[in-house]
């Protein structure tokens, strides 16, 4: 069956064609019954799914807390979640699924699970769900109170997607550009759209039997410097290919760069660009909530001053209004964190959020002014990105990546032109010192151009890729702008 690669909601037809053969890829896969799994959906009650519980925050204006966990052992795995709800105050719960199993690799992780039986401690860095198939997968998410979230970063999610929605999860992260291009080398990208095609017609699926499934493009992409009209011009593309697919409920992501001012900007212009191009491009009655995610990039080693950069970014995240927040642990440098110091890092930023709930920047000048910049940026991208498909964001992203229209700072993919380079202005907001191919105004270079010429004469120094290398590592030497010596 060969069908065209373009922005189209796949034919029922292609939908269980393509399905047949992802619920043989492993034997667990026999077990998904999508009639029974909307059934099993129907008794779930409503304050444990995930898309109602984010929705509520709209009257609230309190950003929702959610933590990174998983283990390899399934009691282990709940005992942890029950501890980061219970201990940890979270609002919403995940869980991340081990690297084998996201490079589809299901022996391996089988390997690990009984590594882990026998040493007693988790040999994978994550829950191998596919492994585990529905049942199990039923037990975790019927555990606990609040809804509960698959994070992961699998190219190939589609088995993982029917196993785990079935088994009770009621939101999935990833995307066909935002879990390829930061995560491989060699992943096609026409192949990881096809592939997320099908787990927003999943989900699409779902949602026309009455169930409604969380999705949420992966925001942050490298964690590295990505200037907001980047990762925002990502967001949307996967917002449309997922609404085309009949997805209804979205969680569009950031990375905190760490300047307030450009975060909060960030948080506001990325739902309003969504929702004005879903618009635009004739997607109704699909509901926008944001995610902000605590510094994604290198951490201090001393866990005071790593509750430093969490408090900053959950203080950024509740200015911005953000329905919900990923947080990050005082263990951050060290490697995947003790289930005390996961819920150390919430309950720092259960404090900062439910503090900051009624103050807002929303109308401060700099804060509208900075909206406008990023939503110039972005629609140049996407416009552009648009141009190059004849209005499918399908083809186009594909050709805008090998343009170099889209390009994401510091990726591995080689279908990722790499030739952008980012860095702080003199305040900390992230600029693009070089913007290579990105197809931004004559007036919007030359701002970025301002901004970064105004950091060289301030550092005495010229601008050049060294701020580039000093602005990576400045955080975890404790400031955000790298001055260098
Ligand atoms: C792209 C996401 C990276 C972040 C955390 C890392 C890092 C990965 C786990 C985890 C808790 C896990 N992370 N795997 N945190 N439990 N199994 O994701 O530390 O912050």
């Amino acid at each position: 069956m060969e069908r065209k690669f373009q922005n189209k909601k796949l034919s029922d037809d292609d939908f269980y064609s393509i399905q047949k053969e992802v619920l043989t890829q492993w034997p667990t896969g026999k077990d998904v019954d999508f009639k029974e799994a909307v059934e099993y959906h129907k008794q779930i009650p409503g304050s444990k799914n995930f898309a109602l519980k984010l929705s509520g925050t709209k009257e609230s204006s309190v950003t929702l807390t959610q933590p990174r966990a998983g283990v390899a052992l399934p009691d282990r795995h709940i005992e942890l979640l029950k501890f980061l709800e219970t201990e940890g105050e979270a609002d919403l719960l995940p869980t991340t699924i081990d690297s084998y199993t996201r490079l589809n690799r299901y022996k391996e992780a089988e390997t690990g699970i009984e590594e882990s039986k026998t040493t007693g401690r988790s040999m994978l860095n994550g829950f191998p769900a596919v492994n585990y198939g529905v049942s199990i997968c039923r037990q975790v998410t019927s555990a606990l109170k609040n809804p509960v979230q698959v994070r992961h970063g699998t190219p190939d999610a589609r088995l993982l997607a029917e196993i785990t929605i079935a088994g009770g999860f009621t939101s999935y992260e990833g995307g066909g550009i935002s879990y390829n291009i930061p995560y491989s080398k060699n992943y096609s990208l026409e192949k990881t759209i096809i592939d997320w095609q099908y787990v927003d017609r999943l989900t699409g699926i779902y949602g026309e039997a009455g169930i409604i499934i969380n999705r949420e493009p992966f925001g942050p992409l490298t964690g590295t410097l990505v200037p907001p009209c980047i990762s925002h011009a990502v967001a949307v593309i996967e917002a449309l290919l997922a609404a085309e697919q009949g997805v209804k409920d979205i969680t569009v992501g950031y990375g905190q760069c760490g300047n307030l001012i450009q975060d909060v900007a960030a948080i506001q212009s990325l739902k309003l660009l969504t929702e004005e191009y879903l618009v635009k491009f004739g997607y109704q009655g699909v509901n926008i909530t944001t995610v902000f995610h605590q510094w994604m990039g290198g951490f201090p080693q001393d866990e005071a001053k790593a509750f430093g950069v969490i408090s900053w970014g959950a203080s950024a995240a509740a200015l911005s209004k953000a329905s919900k927040v990923i947080v990050k642990t005082p263990h951050e440098a060290m490697g995947i964190p003790t289930k005390e110091a996961n819920a150390a890092g919430l309950r720092a930023t259960k404090q900062l959020v439910t503090m900051l709930r009624d103050q807002s920047l929303a109308d401060t000048p700099a804060v509208l002014e900075e909206v406008d910049i990023i939503s110039r940026e972005t629609r140049c991208i996407l416009d552009k990105t648009a141009e190059l498909g004849n209005d499918d964001f399908a083809i186009g992203t594909v050709r805008a990546f090998e343009a170099g229209v889209l390009d994401i700072p510091f990726a591995p993919s080689r279908y990722n032109a790499g030739k952008i380079m980012p860095a702080r202005d003199n305040y900390g907001a992230i600029r693009l010192l070089d913007p290579a191919n990105i197809p931004l105004d004559k007036d919007l270079k030359d701002f970025h151009k301002a901004k970064l010429n105004e950091r060289g004469l301030y550092e005495k120094r010229p601008v050049s890729f060294q701020m580039v290398i000093d602005d990576i590592y400045s955080i975890g030497k404790g400031t955000l702008v790298g001055r260098g010596k």
